[in-house]
């Protein structure tokens, strides 16, 4: 509950995880005709593809419509309860004319208008609670028609956007008697730091998480002395935390986590006795932890972390016997922590450090805790593994990435985590032989160790195994041919970066399903066998960096569900393969031996985004075709990618980009030949195009200019002729350029763009002139006539380096952690790119699959 994405997964995961049971009906009573003609109103805007009213028919007396709630005294409808029932379309507030509705609740469904009456025809409404949370693709820009819900007392808008609506606050006061209030997600943008006093009596709930509140914490809050729940975490909010909290007497919940609050963590805040949960993780917080929190009796859950926190942590958090999840975490935080520091947590289930403590513990210590989970991040428990965790009997998740262990007891060990769900080792130094063991967790991260030998064999509970960076040896076969008691249930399988040689075997029935697997980076020799093409539920196929050979034929086409394919850097020969899945997105072949033309069935594959066939022997021409891949020639495109993204703290430096979705055309050292088809030019969301190293002719079209997008663009070493076009420097995202050794000639054409070029993107050009260059175009065509002529053969450009000037691309459209969590939020579109995008990264972070157990356990993500 304490990483972002795991907050975001719970939001996402609560979607699915409502069972409330709706309003039994009566059927004695008839439903009043106003009553009943209003909800028809309501039905006529409702869309139900899935058909989930059926029993809204007029046959049927509408106290018995699913949802509907009458008063068993006299008739009325008094409740409408429609959550997660699939509906979309149009809410029409028509509702509110019902006299004695005082529930609603229209939350996690697909509604996209809310039509409300007139404001001249207003009718008061009795409704007392309104839930309209959850239809994500609802917006309203002003809350004017909430005017006419005198009574209310519970508001949900959660995950609508608000965005437009600046006043929300002032329209909120004129509900003055609301009990709860919650707008997460909302896109608000404005809390309105200075408004003095906002005039709620009796609000107990307050929920403004993530939105895009940059502010101070607001004045008016610190005067709504009944409030005891807060959360305004995952917003911007700056400044302290200011004395006048103590005034809220009643604050049981304060969640401030994920903002940018600073100052330090106040000495006085220990005297909110009855504060049972308390937030403040992922801040700016600097100075030490006060001992003072060890005050905090009432506490449930606490969390603290900051990289700007210094100091130890008070043993008086010893003190602490509610507390059930313990979170703290700072890179500047240290000391050591002892038996005083747990001395009385005896109800503690979660312990969570990610911070270098170091232990002084007995080594016959028993903790009077029994824990469900434990993770010791980047702690100094090392170098043995700590003894007292083995007397924890319940746990569930054991992560201790880069704690500095390196020895572990051997059997003692692997016998206590095999009955571990999920265990994290990951960047540790642990150098074993684990030829002989047998794993057993649902997930396991043994990756960035320095484990020797064979590769260890799993049981038929392993869901999620990485093996990586390591250094595994010898054969892949005990663990791919070892028969398993039952079907086993792999999904994720991580063996790259190792030692491992042989070749591949021929055991892959075995392994229905693997949907991730990563063998690259190792020795791996010989041929691919053709039950590797039968995998029915692969999405990410790596074997790169390895020595296969052989004629890659094989018909992959089978295989529906691969999106990613990469087999660079092999000795693979054979033609490009033909038959490929419809789904694939990313093909990635270059760095081998493969012969003969570039087949024009790619251009069948409809969503390709990324083709690398670059370094291998391909001969022919460039197929016009490629303007028939709809990621590349399409004309919508919302977002421009990519954006820079840091996964596991805000502020920091670029962590991921994003790959995943940047639309690529690699064809670089090859033997191709002939002209650049004019077509390509049309591929107005290509990011990137190499085709360097070449014997590609002709000139480059001024139709260049339409390629928007590209930020990329190499045609150096090849036999081009021409003068650049001047169209190029209308490519305001390009910050990539090669033209180097070719036989453009004339001036290099001016253009904001263009000129931040420097002169190595042009050497090898004898007749180009003008800046860049140090050739006066005047001088170089001795008579102010640049018209490609070739006669300043200056031999300048050929000391350029052209290969390794790569500068990164997309510099300036970082979009940043909050422009994506934000928008994922509130989007569905947003919310499955960014699963997607998971996806593709699941080789680097190793988030998504983590998210997607733990989300099921309902536990917190971690990540390594
Ligand atoms: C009416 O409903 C209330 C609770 O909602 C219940 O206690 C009462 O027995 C019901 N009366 C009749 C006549 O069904
Ligand atoms: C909503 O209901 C009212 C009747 O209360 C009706 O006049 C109006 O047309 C409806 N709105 C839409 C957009 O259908
Ligand atoms: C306004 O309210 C009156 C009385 O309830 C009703 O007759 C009339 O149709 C309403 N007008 C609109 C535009 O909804
Ligand atoms: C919306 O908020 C209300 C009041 O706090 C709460 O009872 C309800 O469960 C929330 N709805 C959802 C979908 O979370
Ligand atoms: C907010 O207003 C802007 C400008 O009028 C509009 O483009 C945008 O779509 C609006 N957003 C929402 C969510 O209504
Ligand atoms: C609360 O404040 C609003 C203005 O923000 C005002 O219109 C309303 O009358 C006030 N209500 C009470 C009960 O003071
Ligand atoms: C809130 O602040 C206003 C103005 O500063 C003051 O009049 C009022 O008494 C305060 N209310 C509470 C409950 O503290
Ligand atoms: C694994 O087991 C075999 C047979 O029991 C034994 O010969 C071998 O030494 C063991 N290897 C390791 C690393 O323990
Ligand atoms: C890893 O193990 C090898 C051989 O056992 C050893 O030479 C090397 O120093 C170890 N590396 C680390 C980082 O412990
Ligand atoms: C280039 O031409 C400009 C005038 O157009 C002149 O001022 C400059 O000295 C020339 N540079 C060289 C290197 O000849
Ligand atoms: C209650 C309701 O509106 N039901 C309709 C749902 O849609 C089907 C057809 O798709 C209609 O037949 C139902 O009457």
């Amino acid at each position: 509950m304490f990483s972002q994405i795991s907050i975001l997964l719970l939001l996402l995961l609560c979607a699915n995880t409502f069972h409330r049971s709706t309003c039994d009906t009566n059927l004695q009573l008839l439903c009043n005709e106003k009553d009943r003609y209003a909800l028809q109103i309501f039905k006529l805007g409702v869309v139900n593809h899935s058909n989930m009213l059926p029993s809204w028919s007029t046959e049927q007396d509408c106290c018995a419509w699913k949802g509907v709630h009458c008063d068993n005294t006299t008739g009325r409808v008094t409740r409408l309860d429609l959550h997660q029932q699939y509906l979309e379309g149009e809410i029409n507030l028509s509702l509110f004319q019902i006299q004695f509705l005082n529930y609603l609740d229209l939350s996690l469904n697909g509604f996209t208008t809310l039509s409300a009456p007139s404001p001249t025809n207003i009718t008061f409404s009795n409704v007392h609670f309104l839930d309209l949370s959850f239809n994500e693709d609802l917006h309203f820009d002003n809350l004017n028609w909430l005017n006419q819900l005198s009574s209310l007392k519970y508001l949900n808008l959660s995950q609508i956007n608000l965005q437009n609506e600046t006043n929300w606050l002032q329209s909120m006061t004129l509900h003055p008697s609301l009990i709860e209030l919650r707008l997460a997600s909302c896109h608000l943008t404005n809390i309105s730091p200075s408004m003095k006093y906002a005039n709620f009596s009796s609000l107990l709930t307050l929920d403004l998480s993530g939105n895009h509140f940059v502010s101070e914490l607001p004045y008016w809050l610190f005067n709504i002395t009944t409030i005891s729940n807060i959360d305004l975490s995952f917003n911007l909010l700056q400044g302290p935390i200011p004395k006048s909290l103590l005034s809220l007497r009643n604050l049981e919940c304060l969640k401030l986590n994920d903002n940018e609050i600073n100052g330090s963590i106040p000495e006085w805040l220990g005297q909110h006795e009855q504060l049972q949960y308390l937030g403040l993780s992922e801040n700016m917080f600097h100075g030490s932890i006060p001992s003072s929190i060890g005050n905090l009796s009432s506490l449930v859950e606490l969390g603290i972390s900051s990289n700007l926190l210094s100091g130890d942590l008070p043993t008086s958090l010893g003190q602490l016997l509610n507390l059930k999840t313990l979170f703290v975490g700072g890179e500047s935080l240290s000391g050591v922590l002892n038996e005083y520091h747990f001395s009385n947590l005896s109800n503690l289930e979660e312990l969570i450090l990610r911070a270098s403590f170091s232990f002084d513990l007995a080594s016959d210590w028993i903790p009077p805790f029994q824990l469900k989970g434990i993770i010791l991040r980047n702690a100094n428990i090392g170098p043995n593994f700590p003894e007292w965790i083995y007397t924890q009997h319940s746990l569930e998740y054991l992560e201790v990435p880069n704690s500095n262990i390196s020895s572990i007891n051997g059997d003692l060990f692997w016998r206590f985590v095999a009955n571990i769900p999920q265990v994290i080792l990951s960047k540790n130094t642990i150098s074993a032989d684990l030829t002989n063991i047998t794993l057993n967790s649902l997930i396991i991260f043994l990756d960035q160790n320095n484990f020797t030998g064979g590769l260890p064999h799993i049981s038929a509970n392993v869901i999620l195994l990485d093996l990586s960076f390591n250094s595994f040896s010898g054969p892949i076969t005990p663990l791919f041919c070892h028969k398993l008691g039952r079907e086993n249930i792999l999904d994720y399988l991580d063996i790259s970066s190792n030692l491992l040689s042989g070749g591949v075997p021929d055991c892959w029935e075995y392994w229905k399903h693997l949907s991730f697997l990563f063998m690259q980076n190792n020795k791996l020799t010989g041929e691919v066998p053709q039950s590797m093409a039968s995998f029915p539920k692969i999405i990410i196929l790596n074997l790169s960096n390895n020595s296969l050979s052989g004629n890659f034929s094989l018909d992959l086409s089978n295989l529906k569900k691969l999106e990613y394919i990469n087999l660079r850097g092999n000795n693979f020969s054979g033609s490009v393969p033909t038959r490929m899945p419809h789904g694939m997105e990313v093909m990635l072949l270059g760095s081998n031996q493969l012969e003969g033309n570039i087949p024009p069935q790619l251009c069948n594959l409809s969503s390709l985004i990324q083709l690398d066939l670059s370094h291998n022997k391909l001969s022919g021409p460039i197929p016009p075709c490629f303007s028939d891949i709809p990621s590349w020639a399409g004309a919508q495109r919302t977002i421009h990618y990519p954006f820079q993204i840091n996964l596991y703290t805000k502020g920091q430096e670029l962590q991921y980009r994003d790959y995943g979705l940047l639309r690529t055309l690699e064809l670089s050292y090859n033997n191709l030949s002939g002209e650049i088809p004019p077509q390509i030019f049309s591929l107005v969301q290509l990011q990137t195009l190499n085709l360097s190293r070449n014997h590609l002719t002709g000139k480059i079209s001024r139709e260049i200019g339409s390629m928007k997008n590209l930020e990329s663009l190499d045609l150096s070493s090849n036999k081009f002729h021409g003068e650049i076009p001047a169209s190029i420097s209308s490519l305001s995202f390009l910050s990539f350029l090669n033209l180097s050794n070719n036989d453009f000639a004339g001036q290099i054409p001016l253009g904001t763009q263009i000129l931040t070029f420097s002169a190595s993107s042009y050497a090898g050009n004898p007749g180009l002139c003008g800046a860049p260059l140090p050739i006066n175009c005047t001088e170089a065509s001795g008579n102010g006539n640049a018209d490609g002529s070739k006669q300043h053969g200056g031999s300048k450009g050929e000391g350029f380096e052209t290969d390794s000037l790569y500068l990164g691309m997309g510099v300036g459209f970082a979009v940043g952690f909050w422009g994506l969590l934000g928008s994922v939020f509130l989007n569905k579109t947003w919310r499955h790119k960014y699963i997607r995008f998971l996806n593709h990264v699941a080789g680097q972070l190793h988030v998504f699959v983590v998210v997607k157990f733990n989300g099921l356990r309902g536990t917190q993500a971690s990540f390594v």
